[in-house]
């Protein structure tokens, strides 16, 4: 089965930041587990090059849009590529075989008498290149997002005939109640459509940095609308000579954050409803990630550094952070202190003691082998069905409940069993079976539980299975008792060594 993942393509009106990672850390830990379980993967990320948000920045740097996106989009490949991202494609909106795609698509929709000249008069931020109503100014007329004033925008354009969907829309929503994930976000667009849709101006006459009109030249695509149909635009030309549009479309997730919503949830719905085009899977909606209570963004400069935090900790530790402190579908705050005392607790004495031990028993009582020898009837108790249970999660891409399951169920019970087995009592007292069934069951449970951890940190379990002698990833192998003793383990540094403070600092 074929299973189409993306990320949103962000902004390249300035440098990456903690924001931008963590969605696309998501992602991957969603495509790689869906690579562990066979599936015929697509993982989609890449940049947003253009409209208002970009060109503006320009202007203030007087430098010309493309060269403003073609210095910004190194570092946003440059992140991709350091949190370890396995994604297929990186799209640029700036590339010509989307601009001829994104015509294309828009010119069937006005042909098919969707979209209309018209005149816009409102209040607009130009950070999110998007129309604010009246509900939504604060403080006078400023940004609920960026705190900025809005300006007062009034110009001919061409309309989308938004409200022409409100009926399809809510019969979507009726009809498949996983459209929006989590339940909170799914309310929340259906209470947005309930309000009444009105139609939404689809190009920019001002602006000279997009996607011509085909029908209008003097106009540009408002940076939405070629934005969201980079989702589809992607698959017509990421492998050369092959048009993966019938074996990936519909996408099975967008991940999105919670600041792109209404785009997600309804415009991006309605144009491809539109163009008789299917709709995605499933949107999932993440929350902000919060420092000092406020979201991190650019403009705020509260940019907490992904690159220092993984040229420090690693790359592993960051990805494991960010899916493991925040509940994924929900706000929450992140802190170096946080991030030192998960990485401390969880990484370095948990999931790292308990490799170093296993491997360490293995070496000193077994002479390295791995012994054949009975899965321990208690530990199955907790370890079978663990991979059942992740597999639902991430059918919902509930990202911290599996790893919150993966390590109750199974890096917290397998050191727990250590402390009640107590296995240097058993070599002590001479006893060489009871000894064989506990190694082999801690290298089984460590193994398995390796093996569901693999999409969050992929190098780190990679090391620790590999002196494991094991390199099955596949998810059906992760079940306690399917490998045999047998197996010479290697030597293994700590996974998580201990980082003085002042590297730290
Ligand atoms: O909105 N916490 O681009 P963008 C969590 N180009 N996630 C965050 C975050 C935070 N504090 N800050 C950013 C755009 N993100 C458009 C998208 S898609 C067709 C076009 C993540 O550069 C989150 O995924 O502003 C959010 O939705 C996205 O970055 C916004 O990135």
């Amino acid at each position: 089965m074929s299973f189409y993942v993306t990320t949103p393509i962000y902004y390249v009106n300035a440098l990456p930041h903690l924001g931008h990672a963590y969605t696309t850390i998501a992602a991957d830990v969603l495509a790689r587990h869906m690579r562990q379980r066979d599936e015929d993967v697509f993982f989609l990320t890449g940049t947003d090059e253009h409209g208002e948000p970009v060109a503006d920045v320009a202007e203030r740097e007087g430098v010309a849009p493309r060269e403003l996106a073609d210095r910004n989009v190194v570092h946003f490949k440059e992140m991709v590529e350091r949190v370890n991202a396995s994604n297929d494609f990186f799209i640029r909106t700036s590339d010509p075989e989307h601009a001829v795609a994104v015509q294309r698509f828009m010119q069937a929709l006005y042909d098919r008498g969707h979209i209309y000249p018209g005149t816009y008069e409102g209040w607009y931020c130009p950070r999110c290149a998007d129309f604010k109503n009246e509900q939504e100014i604060v403080d006078g007329n400023r940004c609920p997002i960026h705190k900025i004033e809005l300006n007062w925008e009034k110009e001919d354009n061409y309309f989308f005939r938004l409200s022409a969907f409100q009926e399809p829309l809510e019969r979507l929503y009726a009809e498949q109640p996983d459209f929006v994930m989590p339940r909170a976000r799914y309310n929340e667009a259906v209470g947005f459509i309930r309000q009444g849709l009105e139609d939404v101006s689809c190009t920019r006459a001002r602006l000279r940095w997009g996607v011509k009109a085909p029908w209008d030249e003097s106009q540009v695509f408002y940076v939405w609308f070629d934005a969201l149909l980079n989702y589809v635009t992607a698959l017509a030309y990421a492998r050369e000579g092959e048009d993966l549009t019938e074996r990936y479309w519909p996408a099975d997730f967008h991940l999105i954050g919670k600041d792109i919503l209404k785009f997600h949830g309804v415009i991006w719905p309605a144009m491809l409803m539109a163009a008789g085009v299917e709709v995605p899977r499933h949107l999932f909606v993440h929350g902000f990630l919060l420092m000092q209570g406020e979201k991190m963004s650019k403009s705020l400069g509260n940019v907490l550094d992904p690159f220092q935090v993984m040229d420090v900790f690693g790359t592993d530790a960051l990805r494991y952070y960010c899916l493991r402190e925040v509940s994924f579908g929900q706000d929450g705050s992140v802190s170096t202190e946080g991030f030192e005392a998960r990485y401390n607790a969880e990484l370095a004495n948990e999931y790292g003691n308990l490799a170093s031990r296993t491997l360490a028993m293995i070496a000193r009582y077994r002479d390295g082998v791995v012994p054949a020898a009975e899965p321990s009837a208690e530990l199955a108790g907790d370890l079978d069905g663990l991979a059942d249970a992740v597999r639902k999660r991430f059918d919902r891409a509930e990202l911290t409940a599996a790893l919150e399951e993966i390590w109750s169920r199974g890096v917290r019970r397998l050191n727990r069993y250590v402390e009640e087995q107590a296995p240097w009592v058993l070599a002590k007292a001479g006893e060489t079976e009871r000894l064989d069934d506990v190694l082999y069951s801690l290298a089984e449970g460590l193994r398995v539980i390796s093996v569901l951890l693999h999409a969050y940190m992929p190098e780190t379990t990679t090391r620790l299975l590999d002196a494991l002698g094991q390199d099955d990833l596949s998810l059906d192998g992760a079940t306690f008792g399917a490998r045999p003793g047998g197996a010479s383990v290697g030597k293994l540094p700590p996974l998580f060594p201990k980082v003085e403070p002042a590297q730290a600092a």
